[in-house]
């Protein structure tokens, strides 16, 4: 509603301005910028997991994403398989594009993600060694894609996903088995001699689930902080849904900003008006004006935390038509601030209006 009154404020303006520079001098009609967006309004930096064959190839994307965002994380191009597909070779390009592009923008890239148990390559998976075998090919990894960026990349999702869906203890994962558990302890520690300028985050989802998983984050993320492990941060993955109840979002983000008290990431906001699966469900004003309350509501819990907490909030993908969602649970859905059209949806409106 906001954004639609100044949008009406902006072309009022705008005829005004064409009126009086008609009569004085025609030569000098200058363009209104209506300087609306994500980017110019938030507190904190805002940005968005981005798919980098989109950023290269289409304008209506890049665009997009070059007049909201001043932060950017790889949705795919640094994870292990994607960079590091043979043992002895590492695919720069992607993540080097990347970089180059937020640099010219004036944004900040966040590293994703140095330690996952999926999207390992085969040469990883299949690797024969003994346990120093195996802790230099950790270490290395680590270290190569670090180094690479270290003075470029400001922030890491140094270890992702480490705890099962129930928050009852560790994920079960290549890294558990061959490096033991405190193979999290040791992916921080070799991030950091790495670049140690780098804020380091653990990054999971699920603390909006309930108490269980919420705390087992925060008791891990503690611990690491307790024992001296350079942590710096939290993400919450955030990939939720239309039908969660308020009080779940508040107190994933209000409790594990409070108890861990380190810099909070909203590192893969998205929510899904679907989560049912219905194959014909349509989106609606209703479930779009609902969406936008969640949003929202989320935004408004975040920007009242801590303001040296505050690390950033990541929407994962741009528009709702290169969302992950549709093609992963194969089903219509709608989860993004913005629509396939590259439009604004009341969503956006409903962020804007948090900063105003
Ligand atoms: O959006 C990503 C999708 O394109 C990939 O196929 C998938 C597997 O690598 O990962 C998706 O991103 C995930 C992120 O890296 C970690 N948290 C969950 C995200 C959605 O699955």
């Amino acid at each position: 509603m906001t954004t639609a009154i100044q949008l009406l404020i902006g072309l009022i303006m705008l005829t005004a301005c064409t009126k009086s520079n008609l009569t004085d001098n025609e030569n000098t009609l200058e363009p209104v910028v209506l300087d609306t967006s994500l980017r110019n309004l938030s507190p904190f930096p805002f940005g968005a997991a981005v798919n980098v064959g989109l950023l290269k190839n289409n304008n209506n994307y890049r665009q997009l994403v070059v007049r909201e965002f001043n932060s950017l994380t790889p949705e795919n191009a640094m994870k292990t398989r994607f960079i590091h597909p043979q043992q002895d070779t590492y695919a720069w390009a992607d993540a080097d594009y990347l970089v180059d592009f937020a640099d010219e923008h004036n944004m900040r890239v966040h590293g994703h993600t140095l330690v996952w148990y999926k999207n390992l390559p085969d040469w990883i998976i299949n690797f024969q060694g003994d346990s120093i075998a195996w802790e230099q090919l950790f270490r290395s990894h680590i270290q190569t894609v670090v180094s690479r960026y270290k003075g470029r990349i400001g922030s890491w999702d140094v270890v992702n996903e480490a705890l099962n869906n129930e928050g009852t203890g560790m994920r079960p994962s290549l890294w558990l088995t061959k490096l033991g558990p405190d193979y999290i302890a040791r992916a921080f520690q070799y991030a950091h001699d790495a670049d140690p300028d780098a804020l380091l985050f653990y990054n999971d989802y699920g603390n909006e689930y309930g108490p269980t998983k919420r705390n087992a984050i925060i008791n891990l993320v503690k611990g690491l902080k307790d024992a001296g492990v350079p942590i710096h941060g939290v993400g919450m993955q955030m990939h939720t849904r239309v039908n969660r109840e308020d009080q779940f979002h508040a107190s994933a983000i209000t409790n594990t900003a409070t108890e861990t008290g380190l810099l909070i990431h909203i590192a893969e906001l998205d929510i899904a008006v679907n989560p049912d699966n219905n194959p014909d469900l349509v989106f609606t004003e209703t479930l779009a004006a609902q969406q936008a309350q969640k949003y929202g509501h989320i935004v408004e819990t975040f920007t009242g935390i801590n303001t040296n907490q505050r690390f950033g909030i990541t929407t994962w993908n741009v528009t709702d038509g290169d969302s992950w969602i549709p093609g992963t649970y194969n089903r219509p859905d709608w989860p993004l601030p913005f629509d396939a059209s590259y439009q604004r949806k009341p969503a956006y409106d409903s962020i804007i209006a948090v900063f105003e």
